[in-house]
């Protein structure tokens, strides 16, 4: 199954897609299978958490537009660190409108980040759209991949097993830039050439007061099937977020040896 087999293995795949094998090789030499989510309010903020989190993580997650001051250089000094310590940038935009919306929307977000969130409800056209924009420019192909939501970690959402399924099929017919799905149950993707991407991680907490709901590092890897978990509150608001990343990072990438080692 999927969870049994190593990043290696999985990378090399013939239906593994280049972007997927980069982000697998990225991860096995950090050995680090941590996203963290920088959910911050200034772009000083933004630098500065990245800059500390930086050698510990394998993607780094925005949501640029709650961030204040943002500006051209800031995104450079993203780009650059990210090049420093060998991470990818991935903006998680939640983009859900109609093809031609989504296309100019991406146009912008292409230009800095490697990978974008993407929600499936407005079908396989809303991929082409994205497809279009990094089929334009030579430098992009292989090089910019999405992860689409196929489940949610709050309480409530509306998100029902028919459309789980329908997301799946999506994330097949469009595998040169789909690298991986979202969600929270280790039976949802059926390839291991797809990445599983689960957020609501959190070592001390369990919950939210606005419905997040979390689970622990060992939890998501060994038992929900994550093959890269998001950290956001976890390590950002630690008095100490290196030291917390450092933690994040070895408990995750520890557990992910354990499975693929029995
Ligand atoms: N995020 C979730 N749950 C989801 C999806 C995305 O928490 O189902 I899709 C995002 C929201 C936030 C990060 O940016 O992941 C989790 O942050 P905390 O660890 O601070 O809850």
């Amino acid at each position: 199954s999927r969870t049994k087999m190593g990043f290696n293995e999985r990378s090399e795949l013939l239906e593994t897609s280049k972007i997927t094998q980069k982000i697998f090789k990225l991860t096995l030499e950090k050995k680090s299978n941590l996203c963290v989510a920088v959910d911050v309010d200034t772009a000083d903020k933004l630098l500065d958490i990245t800059e500390k989190v930086g050698p510990y993580i394998c993607i780094l997650k925005t949501h640029i537009d709650a961030i204040s001051g943002v500006t051209e250089a800031t995104l450079n000094s993203l780009k650059l660190m990210a090049k420093q310590y060998n991470f990818l940038i991935m903006e998680d935009r939640k983009m859900a409108d109609i093809g031609n919306t989504v296309k100019l929307q991406y146009n912008k977000i292409v230009k800095w980040a490697d990978l974008v969130t993407v929600h499936s409800i407005s079908g396989g056209m809303m991929l082409k759209g994205l497809q279009e924009v990094i089929n334009e420019d030579k430098d992009l192909l292989g090089n910019r991949g999405v992860f689409i939501i196929a489940e949610l970690s709050c309480d409530g959402n509306l998100i029902s097993q028919q459309y789980i399924k329908e997301t799946v099929k999506i994330s097949e017919e469009y595998k040169d830039i789909v690298v991986g799905l979202v969600c929270q149950s280790d039976d949802v993707i059926p390839s291991p050439s797809l990445i599983q991407l689960t957020p609501g991680v959190n070592m001390k907490n369990s919950e939210d007061s606005l419905g997040q709901k979390y689970q622990n590092p060992s939890d998501v890897i060994l038992t929900k099937g994550a093959d890269i978990a998001v950290v956001g509150r976890g390590i950002v608001q630690d008095d100490n977020p290196a030291e917390a990343a450092k933690l994040y990072k070895e408990w995750l990438w520890n557990t992910y040896i354990e499975r693929v080692s029995n």
